[in-house]
């Protein structure tokens, strides 16, 4: 039971894992992603078939009087029911958690919702409100700017990932005790688990100034945690700088790290050797003073140079460091597509598109990743094969608009 991003990754995962994923969709309509921004006319969007792998697709209204006995004859048959409705639907469907746990106490029930309990436990949550109010916008942007929400959709895949570690933690919990349990997982609660070092710097805060923000030189601080631009969040200085190309390609950059047990490496490769006799330069503190002018230093030899000519030069140093790669970089990467984290999928309707494979990889179970199922395209199939239900209780069920 579920839709748009948060709830479907969790479940793309599980059935990476090899589940029997069964995605119960709305009749007629389905998932509202399967129309979201498409880029073929009347065929499955990009940010469905992403999402879907590996799934069968049933369409259901538990709403009706033979949806509701099918979604019961379903919740006997499954080991885990995952859904990201807004708060209360399921309940509203008739299916509250202790109904559930009666039609079968070994069922799994993972929930993913915007808020935890609270005074915003009923509010409808995306991606970008999670990041607002979980920490991440705040503290995500430029010294001055506004604050900034960030591509990496930690707001509804992040949770997706959360809900991953809920649901096969209550798998396990079930082999030892034989009970199913309920699991929840708030978009806020998973970004915050994210930006958990932010909320380490609060208190650091409180303690005295942040010396590795830009802020220590540049403007003294508040009283939160502020946005530090593309400093450094581990303790060493950082910065993105230029690279070869930078005044035509957006993404000519590379972030360089200048780890105090690597810069005297870093120092001599970039043609400052003096600064290693140089009380001004040779130690973190006396540098921390002086971040900008060094990283300026950083950049005049990095802009002679392709990106991935500098990751080739500082990496055999120990210069911890990561060229800006483009989506077209990544998705055209050799590598990726070797370990099967950059796929590519045949679809009936769309031909062939890229997806990203399974990011965690099982030695004895590796992945296959096959397409996402069109709208209700196994919705005979299950109720035969896994409900036993016989071809005059599917004709009645449809006739009823419940499939
Ligand atoms: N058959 C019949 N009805 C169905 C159905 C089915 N198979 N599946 C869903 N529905 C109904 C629901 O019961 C609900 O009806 P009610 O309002 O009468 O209870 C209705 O569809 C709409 O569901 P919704 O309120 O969840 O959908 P929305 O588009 O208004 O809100 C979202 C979307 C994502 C904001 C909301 O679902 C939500 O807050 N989810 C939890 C947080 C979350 O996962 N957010 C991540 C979204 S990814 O960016």
């Amino acid at each position: 039971m579920t839709h748009v991003q948060s709830g479907p990754t969790c479940t793309q995962i599980l059935a990476w894992f090899g589940a029997d994923v069964i995605k119960i969709e709305r009749p007629g309509e389905g998932d509202a992603t399967r129309s979201q921004l498409r880029d073929i006319p009347d065929v499955d969007s990009l940010y469905f078939t992403m999402l879907n792998s590996n799934k069968r697709s049933v369409t259901l209204n538990p709403k009706t009087d033979a949806g509701a006995r099918i979604f019961t004859r379903l919740i006997e048959e499954c080991d885990v029911l995952v859904e990201n409705y807004a708060p209360g639907a399921i309940d509203r469907m008739g299916f509250p958690w202790e109904k559930i746990q009666q039609i079968n106490p070994r069922m799994i029930y993972a929930s993913v919702k915007g808020f935890g309990p609270g005074p915003y436990e009923d509010c409808k949550v995306y991606e970008n409100v999670a990041q607002c109010t979980g920490g991440a916008a705040s503290t995500t942007g430029e010294v001055d700017s506004l604050p900034l929400v960030t591509g990496a959709q930690i707001g509804d895949s992040g949770t997706g990932m959360h809900l991953v570690a809920g649901i096969l933690a209550a798998l396990f919990h079930r082999e030892k005790s034989g009970r199913g349990q309920r699991v929840t997982c708030a978009m806020q609660d998973a970004v915050l688990n994210l930006c958990r070092v932010k909320l380490r710097d609060q208190q650091r805060l409180a303690r005295g100034p942040l010396m590795e923000y830009p802020q220590f030189l540049n403007g003294g601080f508040s009283h939160a945690v502020p946005r530090a631009g593309n400093a450094s969040g581990g303790g060493h200085p950082g910065s993105v700088v230029r690279c070869k190309g930078w005044e035509t390609d957006p993404d000519a950059y590379i972030y360089v790290i200048a780890q105090a047990g690597a810069f005297p490496a870093l120092a001599r490769v970039i043609g400052h050797e003096d600064w290693l006799n140089d009380p001004e330069f040779n130690t973190p503190e006396a540098r921390l003073h002086k971040l900008d002018y060094v990283f300026s230093e950083i950049e005049k030899w990095t802009t002679t140079m392709d990106k991935m000519d500098v990751m080739a030069t500082l990496n055999p140093l120990n210069v911890p460091n990561g060229p800006i790669l483009s989506m077209k970089e990544l998705a055209e990467e050799p590598a990726l597509r070797e370990t099967g984290t950059v796929v590519e999928v045949e679809h009936p309707e769309r031909g062939k598109y890229l997806t990203v494979g399974n990011p965690i990889k099982l030695s004895d179970s590796p992945a296959e990743v096959r397409r996402s199922p069109l709208l209700g395209e196994h919705t005979d199939e299950v109720l035969r094969d896994v409900l036993g239900l016989d071809d005059k209780e599917i004709h009645a069920a449809r006739r009823e608009g419940a499939i």
